[in-house]
C-alpha cells in the first residue's frame, strides 16, 4: 500500500510492528475476524528484531521447536528447522513463509513508523500519525512493538574524528561488512556481545572485547535439530504446544523441581557436568535446579561451577579472573559454544572497560583508560531499552489527554502486560509485566486473548477499558514475585538497571506460563475481570 493511500485511512484495527506478535495480530484480526485491518512496521520487511539483527553470529538461543508459531498447525508439524538453534536468516526466511504464505504482506506499511496517537473521546477511536505526517484512524491499536527492539547505543566523544566505522549490532547492514583481516573492538558483552566475538574471533585480524561487566556463559550445544522433538510435534503438535505453554517459561523443557541444596555435592556437579555438555543456556539455569535465581545460596553453586569450567579453559590466569563475574548468576542467562576459548587466541585481547573506561574516540582508533587502542571498526553491542523502550518512543496520549510518559514516569504500569488504564482499545502484545519467558508461543497465546476481548467489544459498542485497581493489584503481583528472585538485585535490561536514568523496577510477572494460563483463563471465564468491555 502506498502512502497516498494510507492518509485519512480508517480502520477497524491498526497492528504496529509486524515481528512475530505483530504477524499474528494481522493474521488474525484480518484473516480469521474478517476486520479492517492495517499493519504499520518501520522496517523494510517483516521480522521485528530478526530483520534488525542481522550481525555475525546472530541465532536463537531458545530451541527452534518452540521458536514457532502454532497457529498454522500444518507448518508447525511440517517446518524443517536445519538446527537446535536457528540462525537469523532462517528465522527470518520462516517468517517470511508465514506472511507469504497467508498473504499478510499486502497489508504492511513498511518504512512507516507511528511517530503519534491519541484517543478521541468523542467517536472512541485512535488517530495515528506517521513519522512522515499521514493520518490514519482506527478503533482498536495492538502494539506488537518488541521487547527487545530499542537499540540503545551509547555516543562516545568525538566520533566524528573517527576514520574507521562504527556499527551497531541491532542495526546492521543488510550488506555484509568485510571485516577480515580488520581491526575490530566490540563493546558490550550480553548475548548479542557473546554471540559476535565467537562468530568473528577467528576470522578478523584482531579482536578487543571491550567488557564492562564480566557475565556468567555456558554452552549453548549447537548442533542438528532434535529428530526426536520433531516426532513429537509431528505426533501431537497441539499437545506439545499445549505442553510448552504449561511450562514455567516455555523453553521446551520442564523446569527443575529439586533444590541445588537437597542433593549430595556429587550429584550436584553431576548435574551441572551434564548440562553443561549438553548445551542450552536456559535449561543450564533452569532445568538442573529450582532455586538457582532464587537464593544466593544456590546460586553460588552454580556460579562456582561455571567459574571451575573458566579457570579450566582459559590459559592466562589474569584473563579467566577477568572473565569471572563478581555478580550472582541473574541476568538473562547466556550461552554460546567455545566462548571462554576464544581468549586463548593470540588474536584476542580482553580490555577490562569498568576498570580502564572507553573515554573517547580519536582518528585512529579508541582512547580507553589513557591508552590508544588503534582500530579499523568498532561494534556497538551494548544492548536495548528494553520492555517499554518502543512504547514510549510513540507520542501516546489517551484518555483526558493522559500521555504515556506521564503515566510510566516511575515505571511502566499494565494489566496482564496487554492494557494500560486510562488508555481504551490500546492493547499490547508482550507489554509490560507479561510473564518471564520465551516469546513466540506466548505472543500467540496473548494475541488470541486480547483478539477474543476485541470480538466481544465489538458485540456491544466496541469500547475495552482497563480498571485502575485490577491493574494496580496486577504490577503489585508483579512486584511482589520480582522480589523474591535475584533478577531484581542484579543490575541488567531486566530491570532496567541498563539504561542510564531509567526507572529501576519490576517488569514481569514471574508465575510461570502455566500459572499466567490459568489466571488468565479465570479472569477471561469471570466475564473479563479487571476489564470493563462494552
Ligand atoms: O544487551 P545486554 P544484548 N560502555 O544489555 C555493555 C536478547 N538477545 O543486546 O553489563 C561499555 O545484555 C553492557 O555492559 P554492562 C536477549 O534477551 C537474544 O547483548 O551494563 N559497555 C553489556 O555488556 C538479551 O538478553 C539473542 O556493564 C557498555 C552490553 O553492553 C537481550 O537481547 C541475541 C556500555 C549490553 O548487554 C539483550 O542482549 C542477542 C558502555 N557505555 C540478544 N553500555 C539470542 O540469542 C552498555 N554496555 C536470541
Amino acid at each position: 500500500m502506498n502512502d497516498k493511500a494510507l492518509n485519512g485511512l480508517e480502520l477497524d484495527v491498526a497492528v504496529i510492528g509486524t515481528g512475530v506478535g505483530g504477524l499474528y495480530a494481522l493474521y488474525r484480526t484480518r484473516n480469521e475476524m474478517g476486520l479492517n485491518v492495517q499493519a504499520f512496521d518501520d522496517a523494510g520487511g517483516v521480522g521485528g528484531t530478526w530483520y534488525w539483527n542481522r550481525y555475525p553470529g546472530c541465532r536463537v538461543d531458545t530451541e527452534s521447536t518452540v521458536y514457532t508459531y502454532s497457529f498454522d498447525l500444518d507448518m508447525f508439524q511440517n517446518w524443517e528447522w536445519s538446527e537446535r538453534y536457528a540462525r537469523q536468516p532462517e528465522v527470518l526466511g520462516y517468517l517470511n513463509a508465514v506472511a507469504d504464505k497467508h498473504d499478510l504482506k499486502r497489508s504492511i506499511n513498511f518504512n512507516t513508523r507511528i511517530a503519534s496517537m491519541a484517543w478521541d473521546e468523542d467517536d472512541g477511536r485512535w488517530t495515528l500519525t506517521t513519522a512522515k505526517g499521514d493520518v490514519v484512524r482506527a478503533k482498536y491499536v495492538i502494539e506488537a512493538v518488541g521487547l527487545l527492539s530499542s537499540s540503545y547505543a551509547p555516543e562516545f566523544p568525538d566520533r566524528d574524528k573517527f576514520k574507521g566505522d562504527v556499527l551497531v549490532a541491532s542495526r546492521w547492514p543488510e550488506e555484509e561488512p568485510d571485516l577480515s583481516d580488520k581491526r575490530v573492538a566490540v563493546v558490550g558483552t550480553g548475548s548479542t556481545g557473546i554471540q559476535i566475538i565467537t562468530a568473528l574471533a577467528g576470522k578478523v585480524g584482531h579482536l578487543h572485547v571491550l567488557q564492562r561487566t564480566a557475565q556468567w556463559v555456558v554452552p549453548l550445544g549447537v548442533g542438528p535439530f532434535p529428530k526426536e522433538t520433531r516426532e513429537k510435534i509431528k505426533a501431537d503438535p497441539r499437545g506439545f504446544r499445549d505442553w510448552a505453554l504449561s511450562t514455567g517459561a516455555v523453553f521446551g523443557f520442564e523446569e527443575a523441581t529439586t533444590s541445588a541444596l537437597d542433593v549430595s555435592e556429587e550429584e550436584r556437579q553431576r548435574v551441572y557436568e551434564a548440562a553443561w555438555e549438553k548445551g542450552n543456556g536456559f535449561a543450564f539455569m533452569l532445568e538442573t535446579f529450582s532455586d538457582i535465581p532464587a537464593t544466593a545460596e544456590a546460586n553460588k553453586t552454580a556460579t562456582d561451577f561455571i567459574k571451575g569450567k573458566i579457570d579450566q579453559i582459559v590459559k592466562d590466569p589474569k584473563v579467566a579472573a577477568m572473565l569471572t563475574p563478581s555478580d550472582y548468576y541473574a541476568r538473562r542467562p547466556l550461552a554460546a559454544d567455545g566462548y571462554y576459548d576464544v581468549y586463548n587466541r593470540d588474536n584476542v585481547t580482553l580490555h577490562d572497560v569498568k576498570a580502564q573506561p572507553i573515554e573517547r574516540f580519536t582518528e585512529k582508533g579508541l582512547m580507553i583508560g589513557g591508552t590508544e587502542v588503534e582500530l579499523d571498526v568498532v561494534i556497538m553491542a551494548t544492548g536495548f531499552d528494553a520492555m517499554t523502550g518502543n512504547y514510549l518512543k510513540i507520542d501516546t496520549t489517551g484518555r483526558g489527554g493522559k500521555k504515556l510518559r506521564q503515566a510510566w514516569s516511575d515505571g511502566p504500569h499494565s494489566y496482564a502486560g496487554m492494557s494500560i488504564a486510562d488508555f481504551p482499545n490500546l492493547l499490547m502484545v508482550f507489554g509490560p509485566f507479561s510473564p518471564f519467558t520465551s516469546q513466540p508461543l506466548v505472543h500467540e497465546w496473548q494475541v488470541d486473548f486480547l483478539t477474543d476481548m476485541i470480538a466481544r467489544a465489538e458485540e456491544g459498542d466496541g469500547i475495552i477499558e482497563t480498571r485502575h485497581e485490577a491493574q494496580e493489584d496486577w504490577v503489585r503481583i508483579c512486584q511482589e514475585g520480582m522480589a523474591g528472585t535475584l533478577f531484581q538485585v542484579t543490575d541488567s535490561w531486566i530491570n532496567g538497571a541498563n539504561i542510564p536514568g531509567k526507572p529501576r523496577t519490576s517488569m514481569w510477572y514471574m508465575g510461570g506460563m502455566g500459572n499466567y494460563v490459568k489466571e488468565m483463563t479465570g479472569i477471561r471465564d469471570d466475564n473479563y475481570r479487571g476489564f470493563d468491555i462494552r
